[in-house]
C-alpha cells in the first residue's frame, strides 16, 4: 500500500499524486497542521479557504471512491505534516510516500532532506504538471540568456499551448496587445454584478475554528466570501469570463476610491481567480481556454483576451520558473540595501493617505487586493521608503488569499522591491502621486495634496519619490528607462530639491504618523 499526501494548495483532481495511486490499495493523507497554518501569520480568510477547500475535495475524493484520512485542526494535533504522516504510518504502514512538487522552496527542502530518513520509506515526488513549464524547461529557457524577459518566454508558451494562435502565428497579429490597456475607470461601462457564495455547513464550521484557534491573525472571517470548492470556483470563471473578461484588459491598471463606487471599486473587472487557481480548484489551461474560447465565440475582444491568458501563461509562470531557478539564494537579495522596518500601518490600515487605505481596508476585508494596489500603492510605498525586503515580503506572504512563497516571493522581493537587481524587471515600479492620480480617483478624496511635493500637506509619495531616485542615483542614474525621470529632477532649482527632499525625510522620520 501507498500513502499519497496531498497539500493544501493541490486541490486538483488532475493532480500527478493520484494518477501515481491505484484507489484499489493505497490511500491518500491530507492535513491541517499548525506549521503550515503558522509559519507566516496568515489572513484568517486565506486559512478558512484552505481549511474549507481542503474539506471540501477529500470529500469529493471520498465519492471518487478514493480511501482519504483527514486530519482536523486540532492545537492538540500533529504540528506538522511530517508529524501527521508519522501517526497515519503507525496506524497503518505503507511502502512509499508519494505527492506531488510542493509550491514552496521550504516545505520541498523538508521533504527531499527529511521525510525519507525520519519516516524510514521511499519518496516519490511527481513534477506538478499543473503548470505549462517545469522548472527544468524554465531552467533549459534561461540557459545563455543575458536577460530573463517576461514577453520571450510568454511567447514561448503560447507556442507551446497553442492559445490563440493559428498557423504558428498569434492570433490578432501581434503577441501583446498591453498598449491598450492603461485606462482608468470613469464608469464608461457599468460595474459587474457580484457574485456571492452561501457558507455549508462545512464552511461555518471552518470560520468558528479559525476565530477560535488564529484569533491574532489579521483580518477578519466575517467578510468571507470566497468559494471553497471545485463548483464554486467553475462559478467565478464564468461569472468571470461573461461579466468581466469583455472589460479586463482596458481596466486593469485602474484603481477606483470605494467612496465613489462602493463594494464594486475593491475588484473592479479583475478575476478573483488567484485563489482558486492556486489552490487546484481551477488549473491554468482550463482558466485560459474559457477566455481563448470567449475571444473565438466574439463576446471578448482579442486585447482582453490575450491580456489575461499573458497574466497567467505569461506572468504567473515566468515567476514560478524565477523562484525555482534561483531559490534558495533568491530570498535572501537586498540589492538596494533597505533596513526600514515595515511601518505598522500595514497592520492596522490606519492612515490618512487615501490611496493606501483603500489598498490596505481592501487587503483586511477581503485577503485580496487587485494588482495595481499591491504594485503601485502598498508595493510602490515599501520601495519608496525603502523598506527591508524579507519584512514585506513577509506581510505579502501573510495577508492575500492568494499567497504562496513561489508567486509571492518574486513579486515582492523582484518585482516591487527590485531586491534581485533587475533580474525580474529592468528598472523599478516607482512612481509618485502623479501615476496614482492618473490611474485612480483617490486624490480626491484625500487628505494630501497630490500636485504639491514639498509643501506641509503635499502628498508623501511625490517627495518619497524624488528622496527614492536621490538616494538610488549610483544605481539608476545611467539605466536608460530612468534618464528622463533624473533629468527632470534636475530641472527643479535646488531650492526646490532641498525643500522636497526635506519633506521626505520629515515623511520617513514619521511614517506611521502619514
Ligand atoms: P487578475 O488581475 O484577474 O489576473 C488574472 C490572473 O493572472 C491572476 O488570477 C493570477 O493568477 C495571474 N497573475 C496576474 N499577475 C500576476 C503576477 N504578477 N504574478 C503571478 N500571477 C499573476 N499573485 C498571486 O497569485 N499570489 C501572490 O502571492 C501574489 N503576490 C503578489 C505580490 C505583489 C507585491 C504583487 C505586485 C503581485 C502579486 N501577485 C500575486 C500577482 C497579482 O497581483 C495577483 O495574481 C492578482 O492580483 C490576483 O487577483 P486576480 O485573480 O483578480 O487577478
Ligand atoms: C496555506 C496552508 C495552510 C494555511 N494550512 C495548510 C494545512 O494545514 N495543511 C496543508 O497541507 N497545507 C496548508 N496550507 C498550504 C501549504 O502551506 C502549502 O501546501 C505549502 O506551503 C506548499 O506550497
Ligand atoms: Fe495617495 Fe498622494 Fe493621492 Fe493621497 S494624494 S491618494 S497619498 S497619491
Amino acid at each position: 500500500m501507498k500513502l499519497g499526501i496531498i497539500l493544501g494548495d493541490q486541490l486538483s483532481l488532475s493532480l500527478p499524486t493520484l494518477r501515481g495511486l491505484d484507489p484499489k490499495h493505497d490511500r491518500i493523507l491530507m492535513a491541517e497542521v499548525r506549521q503550515e497554518a503558522t509559519y507566516v501569520q496568515h489572513h484568517k480568510q486565506k486559512i478558512a479557504l484552505l481549511f474549507s477547500a481542503m474539506r471540501h475535495f477529500a470529500h469529493s475524493l471520498q465519492q471518487a471512491g478514493w480511501e482519504v484520512e483527514y486530519v482536523y485542526y486540532s492545537p492538540s494535533g500533529p504540528a506538522s505534516l511530517q508529524q501527521a504522516i508519522a501517526r497515519s504510518l503507525q496506524q497503518q504502514p505503507a511502502t512509499d510516500l508519494v505527492l506531488t512538487r510542493c509550491g514552496e522552496y521550504r516545505l520541498q527542502q523538508m521533504i527531499d532532506q527529511q521525510w525519507p530518513q525520519q519516516l524510514n520509506l521511499p519518496v516519490t515526488v511527481y513534477e506538478d504538471d499543473r503548470f505549462i513549464a517545469s522548472p527544468a524547461e524554465f531552467a533549459h529557457w534561461a540557459q545563455n540568456r543575458k536577460q530573463l524577459r517576461m514577453e520571450y518566454f510568454y511567447r514561448d508558451m503560447r507556442r507551446k499551448t497553442g492559445l490563440l494562435m493559428e498557423a504558428g502565428q498569434p492570433l490578432g497579429g501581434q503577441w501583446n496587445f498591453d498598449q491598450e490597456n492603461r485606462s482608468a475607470y470613469k464608469g464608461e461601462v457599468p460595474l459587474p454584478p457580484p457574485l456571492t457564495f452561501e457558507h455549508d455547513d462545512i464552511d461555518q464550521q471552518v470560520l468558528h475554528l479559525v476565530d477560535q484557534e488564529f484569533p491574532d491573525h489579521p483580518g477578519d472571517t466575517a467578510t468571507f466570501c470566497w468559494g471553497t470548492t471545485r463548483a464554486q470556483a467553475r462559478q467565478a470563471l464564468k461569472h468571470f469570463i461573461r461579466h468581466r473578461l469583455p472589460h479586463f484588459g482596458r481596466y486593469q491598471d485602474a484603481m477606483v476610491s470605494s467612496q465613489s463606487l462602493g463594494a464594486g471599486s475593491d475588484t473592479l473587472f479583475h478575476s478573483l481567480l488567484s485563489p482558486y487557481l492556486n489552490c487546484g480548484l481551477l488549473t491554468p489551461m482550463e482558466v485560459c481556454q474559457a477566455a481563448a474560447q470567449a475571444y473565438q465565440e466574439g463576446g471578448v475582444p482579442i486585447a482582453a483576451a490575450e491580456g489575461f491568458i499573458r497574466q497567467i501563461i505569461g506572468w504567473r509562470e515566468f515567476v514560478r520558473g524565477i523562484y525555482w531557478h534561483y531559490m534558495p539564494d533568491y530570498a535572501g537579495q537586498n540589492a538596494l540595501n533597505n533596513t526600514r522596518d515595515l511601518p505598522a500601518m500595514y497592520w492596522h490600515g490606519n492612515t490618512r493617505m487615501h490611496c493606501m487605505q483603500e489598498a490596505l481596508r481592501n487587503t483586511f476585508s477581503h485577503a485580496y487586493a487587485h494588482h495595481i494596489q499591491r504594485l503601485m500603492v502598498t508595493g510602490n510605498f515599501a520601495l519608496l521608503t525603502g523598506v527591508e525586503p524579507r519584512q514585506i515580503c513577509d506581510w505579502y506572504l501573510a495577508v492575500y488569499a492568494d499567497a504562496y512563497d513561489w508567486v509571492e516571493l518574486p513579486n515582492t522581493l523582484g518585482m516591487v522591491m527590485h531586491a534581485d537587481n533587475g533580474l525580474l524587471g529592468s528598472k523599478p515600479y516607482c512612481a509618485s502621486g502623479r501615476y496614482i492620480d492618473r490611474q485612480s480617483d483617490y486624490c480626491r478624496h484625500c487628505h494630501y495634496d497630490v500636485k504639491s511635493a514639498e509643501q506641509e500637506n503635499s502628498c508623501p509619495f511625490n517627495s518619497l519619490y524624488w528622496h527614492f531616485l536621490d538616494r538610488h542615483r549610483a544605481v539608476f542614474s545611467r539605466n536608460p528607462r530612468m534618464t528622463m525621470m533624473y533629468r527632470s529632477f534636475e530641472r527643479m532649482t535646488s531650492e526646490k530639491q532641498q525643500a522636497v527632499l526635506q519633506r521626505a525625510e520629515f515623511c520617513l522620520a514619521q511614517l506611521d504618523q502619514l
